[in-house]
């Protein structure tokens, strides 16, 4: 190769990097000669006055007027119904200007937020970006059943996410260690069950919930960053607390206390007795008042049937209904649950189970335990329900990057979950397109056993949470390691100025 045509070639590829520097990566990049400096702009220009609000996040780049005029050199955000994904921006740099489109106002944010990762040297290269999703549903999980996370911490957690096209946030209010949410017409559910006397036997007490207006605050706040807040009340099992607040909601009489430990309970809600179904219906209804989302999560994870078999209530029930099997009380369950979100126009989502024989017609799966994935997209295909893909051993962000940043005694069980083994992740498990058109997107979860306050779940969430965007925005042949990894270490610098706790990554 000549001399030249080498330099010219570095030359490029250094341009091509450069350029790029977007997290998520782009699908479509055409790069042009010449660049813009972002100081140049003289103005802002909207198509539509209801895109103020996005414009609002130009603000910290470019501090310009919000104008119309025929001089200068304008930003325009544009609505453009010629783009055909929901998703979807068409960004272009020139000599011109700067042009954001997009069908929807989703969409231009999400071209802003481009725009923002491309400017951050102060000048950005003539290009034309025409970009849209591999998924529609990109999340991350907090647990603040675990760990109460106060709502100024959860916002700054929205924020910060939204930054990487996150379109949800998914909160886990309800677990056996503490419940989260103001429910009215059932004050013990905070009174008691919000509380409990320690953790792992540490001897501190720990304690708090969210009020509903606190919620509502919180959801408007997201929705600003186009994200919807996705609530999750766990049952059959996961339900402790609510346990400890109304005993007779269980198949035992007994009184239990929140639960102090880390663990499963096989204390369940009794599926035979319709004072669970009459309380729990009632507190969807609260959370569907205070959550607009479509989407609301109602657990289904790890709920043994041992306290179910033994109970007269519950086999009653199986009897009366010609049950063969004792799963079926476990699908009989969520239907009964499920009608207070049909009412609501609501859908829901269930941690999937392989043994539970069906769910609610409609409802979306998570695919999440370690290894199952490839089996429950299968499942989900033949059974026509829709996937979100959570799993284990690519999006469990409460495992630790490496096994020492865990170091608690209890924690022996916890796997290392490596950046790079998340940037592996594919979330089709090397299915093509038309055979997995069922998946709806991703999600990782920040289980909260270890991570007591915000700064922790900065550092288990970043840089991991990248690679999880990429996952679901990037297509498989935009994605390549050594240039992710790249555009990673530009991006912590971000972080870093805006005092974002992550963990510094290994290679
Ligand atoms: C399993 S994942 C759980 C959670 C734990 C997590 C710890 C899921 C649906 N259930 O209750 O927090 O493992 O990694």
């Amino acid at each position: 190769m000549k001399k030249s045509t080498l330099f010219l070639l570095l030359v490029f590829s250094a341009m091509a990097i450069r350029a790029q520097n977007v997290i998520p990566a782009p699908n479509k990049i055409t790069h042009e000669n010449g660049s813009l400096k972002i100081s140049a702009i003289t103005h802002i220009e909207l198509s539509n006055d209801s895109l103020s609000a996005e414009a609002e996040f130009l603000r910290p780049m470019i501090d310009r007027p919000i104008a119309k005029s025929k001089k200068g050199l304008p930003l325009t955000l544009q609505i453009d119904k010629t783009i055909t994904t929901d998703q979807g921006y068409v960004l272009k740099v020139d000599a011109e200007g700067v042009t954001i489109s997009a069908a929807t106002r989703q969409g231009i944010f999400f071209g802003i937020r481009t725009f923002e990762q491309l400017a951050m040297s102060g000048k950005a290269e003539h290009l034309t970006i025409e970009d849209s999703p591999r998924y529609p549903y990109r999340a991350l999980m907090l647990d603040p059943a675990r760990h109460f996370i106060p709502a100024e911490d959860i916002k700054r957690y929205i924020d910060a996410i939204s930054r990487y096209k996150f379109t949800a946030l998914h909160l886990h209010l309800s677990d056996d260690q503490g419940w989260r949410v103001e429910i009215k017409s059932y004050p013990r559910l905070t009174e008691i069950g919000s509380r409990r006397s320690e953790t792992e036997g540490d001897g501190k007490p720990h304690s708090g919930f969210y009020t509903q207006e606190q919620l509502r605050d919180i959801v408007a706040y997201a929705a600003k960053r186009h994200i919807e807040v996705i609530p999750e009340i766990d049952i059959p099992g996961h339900s402790v607390a609510a346990i400890a607040a109304y005993e007779e909601l269980t198949c035992r009489d007994t009184v239990l206390p929140v639960r102090t430990t880390i663990g499963v309970s096989t204390d369940l809600l009794c599926a035979g007795n319709e004072r669970v179904f009459e309380v729990y219906n009632n507190i969807f209804q609260e959370i569907c008042n205070i959550f607009p989302s479509r989407k609301i999560h109602i657990g289904g994870d790890e709920a043994p049937l041992t306290n179910w078999l033994s109970c007269p209530k519950c086999q009653a029930v199986k009897a009366a209904k010609g049950f063969n099997s004792n799963q079926e009380l476990m699908s009989y369950f969520f239907g009964r649950i499920n009608e207070t979100l049909l009412r609501n126009g609501r859908v829901p989502l269930i941690w999937y189970e392989v043994d539970v024989p069906t769910y609610p017609s409609g409802s979306i799966m998570f695919a999440w335990r370690y290894g199952l994935s490839p089996q429950v997209i299968k499942e989900c295909r033949e059974k026509g329900y829709k996937v979100i893909c959570a799993p284990g051993e690519y999006a469990y962000l409460d495992y630790p990057e490496v096994k020492s940043d865990i170091t608690a005694e209890s924690s022996s069980w916890i796997p290392a979950l490596p950046f790079r083994k998340v940037y592996e992740f594919d979330p089709a498990q090397g299915l093509t397109a038309a055979e997995s058109n069922h998946i709806l997107g991703v999600e990782a979860t920040i289980w909260g056993e270890y991570v007591p306050d915000l700064s922790t779940a900065f550092f288990r969430t970043f840089p991991r949470a990248f690679a999880l965007a990429e996952a679901g925005w990037s297509n498989m042949d935009r994605r390549e390691w050594n240039n992710f990894y790249e555009r990673s270490l530009t991006e912590l610098e971000h972080l870093k100025a805006k005092n974002i706790n992550f963990r510094q990554p290994q290679k």
